[in-house]
């Protein structure tokens, strides 16, 4: 049936409204027809957004690998299922078929198992964008192992605290990576971050730069050896459609990192669903995301929806500016990518090179462009549509979060006419409403409120690891009957849906949530400080960039000011990762704060963006002198 592959707008209003009429029906009818089951489910979905508790497909068993590869071998067996493009043109592209990957999944799994690895115990994924990357993930999810990638740009602290939360007992990583002109030693980060995670047992290493590296007797291991003796086949663990699938690490406006926690079927079957119909991927297309698989995007909608539907998906390891900023362009070219996923911060920096470095390169094959992680401003938007897609491909501007598993509101190409800025309609089976202060529903058009969800959809996250009550708070206590998605958005006169931004203390870095508290966690560790309060301002390139008020101690009064600054600068590196480095650090003596003693960040944030003619209420500040202050001295 048709409704699995959505082709023109009339369509789209009637799937949708058969989707939100009777969800059940809709999605029991596409997991039947496009999916292999071991066994059907009892029951479609339960719900509950109180507790909040949601099923979908219970009672199924399954194997997403089965989905993902075993039942594509018979027709798709010598199909290229990943194309790995190196960082380094000059090495070779590697083309891994559906059998070839099947097999190194299988071979990867035989060596979890060989290590002690059992259905629900969790192990941790350190990994530069080489296939043994995706390989690990599918590894894991053929032998019902939970997997818990963390993204190889983040610090050993980082890396820590996200093992210990979820209690990994192993760790794959690799001797190093490769960005760019540099090589980065993964191994001594990895082992660095042992030292404070007892629960590790075994580290597989994959060897990648060829570095020296330090392995620890009896807990670290080259994984090529082990893969090259395991057996070639493994079966395939049958999972409930319940069972968690995999956690993956999300910022939270406090605290520590949230292990959002997403479950087999339900993500299967969107994940898959959205693919096809957000990408209009037909069979012989290449298709491109340049996100890490350390991010959502990269499990969504590099490995999981891509495979799902048979796709052959472009892994590639380095970055857009070496060996020079045609990279992108070069590696479209190259492979003759049909459908091409990246983010605002992205186009944003390569807009700004000389436009020879996209002239040069024919990019005909382009069927589709996408655009992910933060909103995208409506000259990277033109310059986008102008140059990559020469005004012949649509832009999808996809909306979603790693909470949400899968794409959410977004156009789909050839079908949804595009705007700029506007992320467009609901995906089917989403219906999105706005919120105003009083925690009304805002229904008509032409309004704006805060983003929420009122029904469940198959791949919502189910819990955050450990700590259900923080995912009761933090998503539905907001809103009655509600999922909250921190996220402000208006929908103009015609129902299409734009994103504000974060309504949070999220802040959006060049795609990348962070919070702030857990950046002023880090720099109040400094000696010489005593407070700080971090606000987002605008940036030309990384859409948002970190202005921090930082308060001295009386010891850190004498101190060098510049030196202080690289100090901070080098402790957020090595708590969190260079990329919550603050761009700007004013020194200040208070930071305005209520009554109640929180800081008033509407009023920094609008220091940070030298905006500051109309301050707003600022009488329930306890110490409005400081104000003036702080913006007589602002950077
Ligand atoms: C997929 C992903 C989620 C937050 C989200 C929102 C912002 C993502 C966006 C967008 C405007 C878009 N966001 N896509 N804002 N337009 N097309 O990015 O997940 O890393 O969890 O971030 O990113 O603020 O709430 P995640």
């Amino acid at each position: 049936m048709s409704n699995y592959h959505i082709k023109h707008l009339e369509e789209y209003f009637q799937v949708y409204r058969k989707s939100v009429r009777n969800p059940e029906a809709f999605w029991e009818e596409i997991a039947e027809e496009h999916f292999v089951w071991r066994k059907r489910w009892d029951n479609v979905l339960s719900w509950d957004f109180k507790k909040p508790e949601i099923k979908w497909f219970e009672g199924a068993k399954l194997n997403i690998t089965e989905n993902c590869l075993d039942r594509h071998l018979p027709t798709r067996g010598t199909k290229t299922a990943i194309i790995f493009e190196p960082n380094n043109p000059k090495e070779e592209a590697v083309h891994i078929t559906y059998r070839q990957l099947h097999e190194r999944v299988c071979r990867m799994a035989n060596v979890f198992l060989d290590h002690g690895v059992k259905k629900g115990d969790r192990v941790c994924i350190y990994l530069p964008m080489i296939p043994e990357l995706a390989v690990a993930l599918l590894a894991c999810a053929r032998i019902g192992a939970i997997h818990s990638v963390v993204f190889a740009g983040f610090s050993s602290n980082a890396l820590s605290t996200r093992i210990n939360d979820s209690d990994c007992k192993m760790v794959i990583t690799s001797d190093g990576s490769f960005r760019g002109t540099k090589s980065i030693d993964l191994k001594g980060i990895v082992d660095k971050a042992l030292e404070e995670c007892p629960g590790v047992e075994n580290v597989l290493v994959v060897k990648r730069t060829g570095s020296e590296i330090y392995m620890e007797a009896g807990r670290d291991k080259w994984l090529q050896p082990l893969l090259d003796e395991a057996y070639a086949d493994c079966v395939a663990e049958i999972m409930d459609a319940e069972d968690p699938l995999f956690i993956l690490y999300t910022s939270g406006s406090t605290g520590t990192p949230k292990g959002m926690v997403h479950t087999t079927a339900g993500y299967m079957v969107y994940t898959a669903y959205t693919f096809k119909n957000v990408f209009q991927y037909t069979e012989n297309d290449v298709y491109w995301c340049t996100a890490d698989i350390g991010w959502i995007t990269g499990h969504s909608y590099i490995v999981y929806g891509p495979l799902a539907n048979g796709a052959t998906t472009l892994m590639f390891e380095g970055v857009p500016s070496y060996p020079d900023y045609g990279r992108f362009w070069d590696v479209i070219q190259k492979h003759k990518v049909n459908q091409f996923y990246t983010a605002p911060t992205a186009i944003r920096a390569l807009a700004k090179e000389n436009l020879e470095y996209v002239e040069k390169y024919d990019l005909s094959s382009l069927k589709v462009l996408g655009s992910v992680g933060e909103p995208i401003n409506e000259e990277a938007w033109h310059w986008y549509n102008n140059n990559v897609g020469k005004k012949n491909s649509p832009i999808v501007d996809t909306w979603w979060q790693t909470e949400t598993g899968g794409i959410m509101i977004t156009p789909i190409p050839y079908v949804t006419p595009t705007a700029p800025t506007y992320a467009t309609l609901p995906f089917i089976g989403i219906q999105p409403a706005l919120m105003d202060e009083n925690a009304k529903e805002i229904k008509g058009n032409q309004v704006e409120g805060r983003l929420c969800i009122k029904f469940p959809w198959p791949s919502i996250a189910r819990t955050i690891w450990g700590n259900h009550d923080r995912y009761r708070d933090t998503y539905f206590s907001a809103y009655e009957n509600m999922y909250f998605t921190g996220d402000g958005a208006l929908r103009d006169a015609v129902g299409y849906y734009r994103i504000t931004g974060r309504v949070d203390d999220v802040i959006i870095v060049s795609g990348h949530n962070l919070g702030t508290a857990p950046i002023e966690d880090s720099i109040n560790e400094h000696p010489a400080v005593a407070e700080s309060a971090i606000v987002g301002f605008p940036h030309d390139v990384k859409g948002n960039a970190l202005y921090g008020f930082v308060i001295l101690k009386e010891t850190g009064e004498s101190r060098d000011r510049e030196n202080l600054k690289r100090e901070i600068n080098q402790q957020i590196t090595e708590h969190i990762g260079p990329i919550a480095k603050l761009d700007k650090i004013q020194f200040v003596s208070g930071l305005p704060k209520t009554r109640s003693g929180k800081i008033m960040r509407r009023i920094l944030r609008k220091i940070a963006s030298n905006d500051t003619s109309n301050l707003g209420d600022t009488s329930t500040l306890l110490n409005p002198e400081i104000v003036q202050e702080i913006m007589d001295n602002s950077l």
